[in-house]
């Protein structure tokens, strides 16, 4: 496991291990590479992102937080700030060949205006055959704070047209503010723009794709967003081809809408997600 700094000045750490490769920028705690050994790459990044400082990298896991989508708050930015704030490296660990990477968010003095109140954010990387990565809120005022936040996971296929999802069968979603809709086949395809929020949603969901099935977990989450831009929205989006939209999809474990994270004085919420090639 070694740092290293990125032609643009961006640092990240590099893990290459006997189970896995991997790679994670400190800024946004963003993972944007993961590969276990002798299998195919389990998240997507664009060929088009050039790694600016200052922007959240297009691919892999943006931390989205304190708010998920579009801010209440004229100006304050999409997905909010955490993705685009370098977080401090805590600690690199190895036990029997999985590497745990820990990293803590200090919110800012620039950030205070959006977000006055004393937390602490900190995420754990489990790198093994398997990636497991845990985000903890720690709410350390007197009074209760609220917040949503997504791990806004970017999954490769070689063709969206033969890319299903099963196991959100038996939820309800919003999409385009409208909704809720019922879900009612288990298999979902891809054939226009899709952004769902999925609520009480199992904690399972298998992406099948032509490369095989990827299985996405999550703990402490009962919604989940699903995303595919489509040929319009592509051409609109930074930082993205105009033929991405062909190579990925985003399923994301979320606590938004009525999900979102109250936190008592005092108290912790681990939002986790697990994900693997299912064998
Ligand atoms: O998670 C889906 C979504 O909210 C889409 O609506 C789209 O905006 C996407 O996130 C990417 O947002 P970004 O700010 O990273 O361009």
């Amino acid at each position: 496991v070694t740092t290293k700094t990125h032609v643009n000045g961006l640092k990240f750490v590099e893990i290459n291990t006997d189970l896995c490769f991997a790679t994670i920028y400190l800024q946004g705690a963003q993972i944007d590479q993961f590969q276990p050994k002798g299998q195919q790459p389990l998240l997507w990044v664009s060929s088009a992102d050039d790694y600016q400082p200052g922007n959240g990298i297009r691919g892999g896991i943006p931390i989205c937080w304190p708010w998920f989508g579009q801010s209440q708050v004229e100006g304050f930015p999409q997905h909010g700030f955490a993705r685009t704030t370098t977080w401090d490296l805590v600690s690199v660990k190895m036990v029997n060949q999985v590497a745990f990477v820990t990293m803590e968010l200090n919110v800012k003095p620039e950030h205070r205006n959006f977000w006055p109140h004393e937390t602490k954010l900190q995420v754990v990387f489990e790198l093994g055959s398997k990636l497991k990565v845990s985000l903890t809120n720690t709410n350390l005022t007197d009074y209760p704070v609220s917040l949503t936040q997504a791990l806004h996971t970017y999954f490769p296929t070689s063709d969206i047209h033969n890319t299903y999802v099963s196991g959100l069968a038996e939820s309800q979603y919003i999409e385009f503010a409208k909704g809720p809709y019922a879900q009612n086949d288990d298999l979902v395809e891809f054939t226009r723009e899709t952004d769902r929020v999925y609520t009480n949603l199992g904690a399972a969901q298998v992406i099948t794709t032509p490369e095989g099935c990827i299985v996405v977990e999550r703990e402490n989450s009962q919604s989940a967003v699903l995303w595919n831009p489509w040929i319009d929205k592509s051409q609109r989006l930074s930082r993205f081809n105009d033929n991405d939209y062909l190579s990925m999809l985003c399923l994301e474990a979320t606590n938004v809408l009525e999900d979102q994270v109250t936190l008592a004085a005092g108290a912790s919420h681990t939002l986790t997600t697990t994900i693997y090639w299912q064998t």
